[in-house]
């Protein structure tokens, strides 16, 4: 009989809770927990193949250093006092500002990992700590600093009677928008209940097809079309006047900058109905309570700050915020008590301020440090330059824009560090790679899914939801993989450094657990974490009494819905000329626009080695239009170059009537360096190639296009190996 262990799953962010079974010490079987509050016993094929995750022939289980020969093993102490050598020599040389962080997709499931990392970076002295965050929504977190945020947040799907997506797709992605908590089951339950859903999206997505509305918009136009709401909202009066006239200012500046904005204009611009326009406006204005949130696609495409700031506006003009005595839906577990006031937070600086990079005028901002950079920041010469890169669950040859210069600055490095399970794109350029425990290897908390309460309109978890995890399974014996928290505090130790670890100095002498840490990122929770510990299928930790404070006498702030900046950004939105085709550089003419998605079936760049995870695809297919196939004379796997005015890729066409004409619809985080080029029909190809890092970029924050990219595609007759 094998045992049961109940566990959290952390093959993607949304913390699914399972059982496992383990017989002989090891993971044998994945199924989701019906006991579990928080997810009704949902689990999706990722997570059930944790098992082929954990013994995947191909995992990294040993510390690998780069030799003349490729990647041979190294004793991970050895591993460690060579690394800290060679970062003390870097900084003696060059300055602390030559060791670069870059965490990203798999911090967050080990929050004790990234913690632990920037706690080196600061004892080092370097600030050239850079997140994923900034190449995937940077716009949400600048849009709100201008905006300013509603201290008692949004209001929950769960009590909503509308909701609009702007290229989200959360029943897929479980992000953004839906709660990412078995998200088809909540949307199913809210449509029943009479909610009514708006999308906005080039592709009849499984969002989509279940919207009372669906805008099908030609990509990249959303702030034209959110500002044509926006115009229709105050039109025809479907604002919450009192909510603007108390709590905001630039009222009249927003309403004379939409002026132009009317429904033909938008309808051309985007190449929709206008009649859609004008419904998908009254359909969510008209309702009381829901939020619009937006998605990684409209954030990628060119103005995502804007485009985000806009979304914001909608929900302040129709006052979608939590009010004064309401019960607030997620007052937190794992992090102090959350109780908001039904007023704006002071609006921190949006950009322009801590470390400066050295290209295109870029500095820190409220996105984060842009990764979009690194590259340039690794390769441009000259005092400041970053010599050591450490990627913590991050594949910056899949992931970063502009792929051939990343992979010149991957190879550029004095000192290239992955953590990662497997030898990724990136991993093979690595001076070490430090094979890392997975999910079921090491404990887990559900705390990082409460920290992302209040980014855009999303509430986390919408309940005051808490799970804890213990070590499930051993690693694959004679294994000898570190967590991530363990390398910085091994390079620490060696460097004779003292970290400060969640506000606390740790003892450098005795190693803590990763328990100990937990507790001190849990530190003044709301529940102690030793209480949320004695419930295995997680809980829900209700709390009735935690209302909405009202508005503190003296606060004077108010919700800006007419920020200079963006006011001029719509200006110059205006003054763009209105094509027919994918142009946006009139001396080239472009056909497509290829636009980003994600695949049910892998994660970003991992489970392309997961067998069961491989049985649709291989490769990640270019999805098209029947009709668009048929007029450019393509056949269902035809391989095409796909070309932009950077760069071009090889893709294999597939038909997909859901994706609307004139689009490319393809996922991101496929391929590999230039030299597998040829085995597009097994690997797939990298849509970061295409992007320019720099033209077209957010001269603010430095987010290049990453959708919506203009491109051109032909027939490669040539048959490949
Ligand atoms: N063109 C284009 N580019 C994009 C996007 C897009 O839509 N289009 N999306 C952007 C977005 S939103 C993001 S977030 C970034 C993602 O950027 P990255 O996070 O850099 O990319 P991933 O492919 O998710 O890299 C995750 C790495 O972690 C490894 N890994 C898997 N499990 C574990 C684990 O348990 N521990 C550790 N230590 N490592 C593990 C994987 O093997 C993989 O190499 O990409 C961005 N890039
Ligand atoms: N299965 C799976 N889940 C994932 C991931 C994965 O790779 N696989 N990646 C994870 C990551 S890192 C993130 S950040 C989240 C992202 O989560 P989401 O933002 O929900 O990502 P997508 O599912 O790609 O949805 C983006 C949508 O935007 C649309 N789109 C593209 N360009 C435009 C445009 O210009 N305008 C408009 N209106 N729409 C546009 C696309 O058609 C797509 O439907 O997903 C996470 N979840
Ligand atoms: S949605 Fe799938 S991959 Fe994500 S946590 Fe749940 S089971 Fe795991
Ligand atoms: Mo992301």
């Amino acid at each position: 009989m094998p045992e049961e262990h109940l566990a959290i799953c952390r093959f993607c962010h949304s913390f699914c809770g399972i059982r496992v079974n383990v017989e002989d010490g090891r993971a044998t079987k994945v199924i989701g927990d019906k006991h579990n509050p928080m997810y009704f016993g949902y689990t999706c094929v990722k997570g059930r193949q944790l098992p082929q995750q954990h013994y995947n022939p191909e995992r990294v289980l040993h510390p690998m250093k780069r030799g003349k020969d490729g990647h041979s093993r190294i004793d991970a102490e050895t591993a460690l006092d060579e690394m800290a050598d060679q970062l003390k020599q870097i900084i003696a040389d060059h300055g602390p500002r030559a060791v670069a962080l870059y965490s990203a997709t798999y911090s967050f499931p080990y929050p004790a990992g990234v913690t632990m990392a920037n706690a080196f970076m600061n004892a080092i002295g370097s600030r050239m700590s850079f997140s994923s965050g900034s190449i995937d929504q940077p716009g949400k977190p600048v849009a709100m600093a201008l905006h300013g945020r509603w201290d008692a947040g949004p209001q929950p799907f769960s009590e909503s009677d509308t909701w609009m997506l702007v290229g989200a797709n959360p029943v897929v992605s479980k992000w953004g928008g839906i709660p990412q908590y078995n998200p088809a089951k909540r949307l199913h339950d809210a449509l029943k209940r009479g909610m009514k859903m708006v999308v906005i999206d080039p592709r009849v997505t499984e969002c989509a097809e279940k919207a009372h509305v669906h805008v099908q918009c030609k990509p990249g136009e959303d702030p034209t079309i959110l500002a044509g709401i926006i115009k229709i909202i105050i039109d025809e009066e479907l604002y919450d006047a009192d909510f603007v006239e108390n709590e905001t200012t630039g009222f009249e500046d927003l309403k004379r900058i939409v002026e132009p904005y009317t429904v033909n204009y938008v309808a051309k611009r985007a190449d929709v109905d206008p009649d859609i326009l004008l419904e998908a406006a009254r359909t969510f204005a008209g309702g009381e309570r829901g939020m619009v949130t937006a998605g990684t696609g409209p954030n990628m495409a060119p103005r995502g700050t804007l485009m985000e700031y806009l979304v914001l506006v909608i929900n302040t003009l129709c006052g979608r915020w939590m009010r004064e005595g309401e019960q607030m839906p997620n007052p937190f577990v794992l992090l102090p008590e959350k109780r908001g006031k039904a007023q704006p937070q002071p609006k921190p600086p949006a950009w322009g301020y801590g470390e400066k990079l050295r290209v295109r005028n870029l500095s820190n901002n409220a996105g984060g440090l842009t990764a979009a950079a690194l590259a340039d920041e690794i390769l441009l010469e000259g005092e400041g330059q970053v010599k050591a890169l450490f990627s913590v669950g991050g594949n910056p040859m899949a992931a970063w824009p502009d792929q051939l210069k990343t992979y010149e600055a991957m190879k550029a490095l004095d000192l290239n560090v992955s953590l990662d399970i497997k030898m990724s794109a990136t991993a093979k350029l690595c001076d070490y790679v430090i094979g890392t425990k997975l999910g079921l290897e090491a404990p887990a908390i559900t705390q990082p899914n409460e920290g992302v309460w209040g980014y855009g309109g999303s509430t986390g978890f919408p309940e005051p939801y808490a799970m804890y995890q213990g070590t499930v399974v051993e690693p694959p014996e004679g294994s000898q993989v570190l967590e991530e928290w363990e390398v910085f505090y091994g390079l620490a130790q060696r460097m004779g450094l003292q970290l400060t670890f969640a506000g606390q100095e740790l003892d450098m002498e005795n190693k803590p657990t990763t328990d100990e840490l937990y507790e001190m990122l849990c530190a003044g929770s709301r529940i102690p974490l030793s209480e949320v510990k004695k419930y295995p299928h997680g809980h829900i930790f209700s709390d009735e009494s935690i209302r909405v404070l009202p508005r503190d006498e003296d606060c004077e702030e108010k919700l800006d819905i007419g920020n200079e900046f963006m006011i001029g950004d719509l200006e110059e939105v205006m003054a763009e000329p209105v094509t027919d085709d994918a142009a946006y550089d009139a001396t080239i003419s472009f056909s497509h626009r290829l636009v980003s998605r994600r695949l049910n079936d892998v994660y970003n760049s991992s489970g392309r080695d997961i067998p069961a995870l491989m049985k649709n695809h291989r490769y990640n297919p270019a999805f098209m239009n029947p009709g668009d196939m048929e007029a450019a004379g393509f056949k269902h796997g035809d391989v095409v170059r796909i070309q932009s005015d950077h760069s071009s890729i090889l893709g294999v066409v597939e038909e997909a009537p859901d994706v609307r004409t004139g689009v490319i619809s393809m996922a991101h985080a496929f391929g590999d360096a230039p030299e597998f080029d040829d085995q597009v029909m097994y690997i797939g190809s990298n849509t970061g190639r295409l992007t320019n890092v720099e033209k077209d970029y957010d001269p603010r924050i430095g987010m290049p296009r990453m959708s919506a990219i203009p491109v051109n595609l032909a027939r490669v007759d040539d048959p490949l190996p």
